[in-house]
């Protein structure tokens, strides 16, 4: 079945000048790129993006990176684009990331981890609401 996902090219990636790199992974992998965005997230923004994260121990180191630099946003389109899109940006503990993920490559540590991707449907609805507007 044909999804939309969500895909964050974050801060510590977009400053290191990987955007280019990234998006054609996801070109050579098949996504269909149907919008995206570069802006800077305010505090505000980063809050509600994270908000299930409120409160844990990391919350306000996440927000701080998140808007320390411009971040891409793009929806992605293919079949089993939510499934597929976590096994291509792999894992968020760095000592997990396999080989040829794009946190293998462009994530640093586990809070500027280079990219996110929905983890569900309704959280890429949720996301892309909260992004695009739409
Ligand atoms: P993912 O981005 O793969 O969905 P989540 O939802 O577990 O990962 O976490 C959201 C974001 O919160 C991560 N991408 C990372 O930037 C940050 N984060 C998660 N766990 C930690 C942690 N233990 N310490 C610091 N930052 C964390």
């Amino acid at each position: 079945m044909t999804e939309q996902s969500l895909l964050l090219i974050k801060p510590n990636a977009v400053q290191h000048k990987h955007i280019g790199h990234i998006i054609s992974l996801l070109e050579t992998s098949g996504y269909h790129l149907a919008a995206l965005k570069l802006f800077r997230f305010d505090p505000a923004l980063a809050k509600q993006f994270y908000a299930e994260h409120d409160g844990k121990s990391f919350f306000a180191g996440l927000v701080e990176f998140m808007t320390s630099a411009d971040t891409v946003a793009i929806i992605v389109e293919k079949d089993n684009a939510i499934h597929d899109l976590r096994e291509l940006i792999g894992a968020v503990e760095p000592e997990k990331r396999k080989p040829g993920t794009i946190r293998f490559l462009y994530g640093e540590g586990v809070t500027d981890n280079g990219v996110h991707a929905s983890d569900s449907a309704a959280s890429a609805r949720k996301e892309i609401d909260v992004i695009f507007g739409v």
